[in-house]
């Protein structure tokens, strides 16, 4: 099916919520025959929609596929312009490296990477992410605030607030936040962001968020050496997760605070991610790459920087580290 008719028809789906759409009514918008139209509902079915047809009263969509390709994100996606765009491919080796060549393009903000496994998933200082098919959330989405570069952080935050608040709306799950950029579950971890950019001195050109989330692994699916850190959303709730849905929500939720931030700076979302931090108030090792600190974390200033103090009463602020949590 073409790509743009097929647009259209999830689109009509999508704004009658649920209900049903008449054949009559389908034909008319796309411009095609009854029959063609019929072929259109049975090329869906094939990709694993589950549609209801009634007599006189149309088709309606009873459930979507598990499966995270451009038709699933843009059925029932209510953002204006967060994943508008949607580049989806089965497998990749990074999603931010198709994403860096896409913006370096020139794709409008809002444009949105998925895949369905990574190859080669980049964590932070060039680690792995370990991407599976088939289980997980892997995207990278562009952004192109006009802010000064050393502002990028702040989006690695507000990432994780949009993140976390779609988890709980979703699955009711409580994650936590680990200073700058882990979302946990039960202490493990269950999505990893990185924030890189390209930029001029003091200009972004573009701001690419990567986000990797452990959806629908059982543990056995994760490596050995995984198994004692990570877990999935799954796991945790003890039943699958949609993972369309999860972008949708996810999307939504990034949208809202990415207007309020550009509307209002980064007060209200450190307000909302301090809300969600567990390091805050904890005894911290923070390791940097010149070296270890340890000391309460005490706060994050109105910057996102972590703010740790020593036994001395020293104040040291932190840009960037690896935290490990100990005891209160
Ligand atoms: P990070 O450096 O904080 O975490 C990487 C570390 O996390 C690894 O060294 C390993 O110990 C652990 N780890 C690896 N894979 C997993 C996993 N699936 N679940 C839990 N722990 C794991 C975090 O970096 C940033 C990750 C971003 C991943 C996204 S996916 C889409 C985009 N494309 C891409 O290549 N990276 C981003």
């Amino acid at each position: 099916m073409a790509t743009e008719i097929r647009s259209k028809l999830l689109k009509m789906f999508t704004e009658i919520e649920g209900d049903f759409l008449s054949g009559q009514k389908i034909s008319e918008e796309l411009g095609c025959s009854r029959t063609a139209v019929w072929k259109h509902i049975e090329d869906l079915r094939q990709e694993g929609y589950e549609l209801e047809a009634v007599r006189r009263k149309g088709y309606r969509i009873k459930t979507i596929p598990d499966k995270i390709s451009h038709n699933e994100i843009s059925l029932g996606l209510k953002t204006e312009i967060l994943g508008r765009k949607i580049h989806f491919e089965e497998s990749v080796t990074s999603t931010q490296r198709i994403a860096h060549q896409l913006a370096y393009d020139g794709a409008p903000e809002g444009t949105l990477i998925v895949a369905e496994e990574q190859t080669a998933g980049r964590g932070r200082l060039s680690r792995e992410w370990y991407s599976p098919k088939h289980t997980g959330v892997w995207m990278s989405l562009i952004l192109r605030p006009n802010l000064p570069p050393a502002k990028a952080p702040q989006l690695t935050l507000l990432t994780a607030v949009a993140i976390t608040q779609a988890i709980e709306e979703v699955t009711g799950l409580r994650p936590d936040i680990k200073w700058p950029n882990d979302i946990l579950i039960n202490k493990k971890k269950t999505v990893g962001i990185l924030t890189e950019m390209q930029a001029e001195a003091d200009k972004i050109n573009s701001v690419i968020i990567g986000t990797g989330i452990n959806v629908n692994q059982a543990i056995e699916h994760f490596p050995e050496e995984l198994h004692s850190i990570a877990t999935s959303l799954s796991i945790e709730l003890g039943e699958s997760v949609n993972r369309a849905e999860l972008i949708q929500v996810i999307l939504l939720k990034f949208e809202t605070l990415y207007h309020k931030y550009l509307e209002h700076g980064f007060y209200p979302i450190k307000l909302l991610w301090e809300s969600y931090a567990i390091s805050i108030g904890k005894r911290i090792i923070a390791r940097t790459i010149t070296g270890s600190l340890e000391g309460r974390a005490i706060g994050i200033t109105d910057d996102g920087v972590l703010m740790l103090e020593d036994d001395k009463e020293e104040i040291h602020y932190i840009h960037s580290a690896d935290i490990q949590i100990g005891s209160d």
